[in-house]
């Protein structure tokens, strides 16, 4: 059986903490699906369109992993699939209760499919999405938090 799991997120952008969860997670399953979703309580920078070319362009050495995107509820994309995980980063506390909230909600909505949660790197405990947006609006040098097809993309956008 092949063991597929799910790597949901935001991603807006891709940062080297996201990537950090997805090469450890494609080293224990046999395939990762990236999926970009909506998250209510977040207006997007990047489309849906560039932020899987981006996954994309960042996984391109990871032949297990695959980027896509559902504007639907995790589970039932989960579901669709067929896969058996999905899994999750864990930076700080901070982040626990909302992973918490989450991961119950989901259990409810499908009690097969298990959540995975690992640990941030250290180097990357700190590492957000809207802090790397925060600072490249700035002009300020991101190219250690993100991956270089994503800082391009960020100097584009910020042009
Ligand atoms: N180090 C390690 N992990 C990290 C780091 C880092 N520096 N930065 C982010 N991560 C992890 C996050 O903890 C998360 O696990 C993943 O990477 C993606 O992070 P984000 O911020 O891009 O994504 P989120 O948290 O905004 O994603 C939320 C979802 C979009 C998955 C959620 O809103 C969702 O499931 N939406 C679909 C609708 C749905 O099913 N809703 C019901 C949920 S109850």
């Amino acid at each position: 059986m092949t063991r597929l799991a799910i790597c949901p997120g935001s991603f807006d952008p891709l940062t080297y903490g996201h990537l950090d969860i997805i090469q450890r997670g494609a080293r224990i399953f046999d395939q990762i699906i990236v999926a970009v979703f909506n998250n209510q309580s977040k207006a997007p920078l990047f489309s849906v369109e560039e932020r899987i070319k981006l996954i994309e362009e960042c996984t391109i050495d990871l032949p297990n992993v695959i980027a896509d995107s559902s504007d639907g509820l995790l589970m039932d994309y989960a579901k669709e699939k067929n896969a058996q995980a999905i899994i999750r980063g864990l930076r700080a506390v901070s982040d626990f209760e909302y992973e918490m909230q989450i991961t119950s909600m989901n259990r409810k909505l499908d009690e097969e499919i298990e959540t995975f949660f690992m640990m941030t790197n250290n180097q990357y405990s700190f590492l957000s999405s809207s802090i790397v947006k925060e600072v490249a609006k700035y002009k300020a040098n991101v190219s250690d938090l993100v991956p270089k097809p994503v800082e391009q993309a960020l100097i584009t956008k910020y042009k």
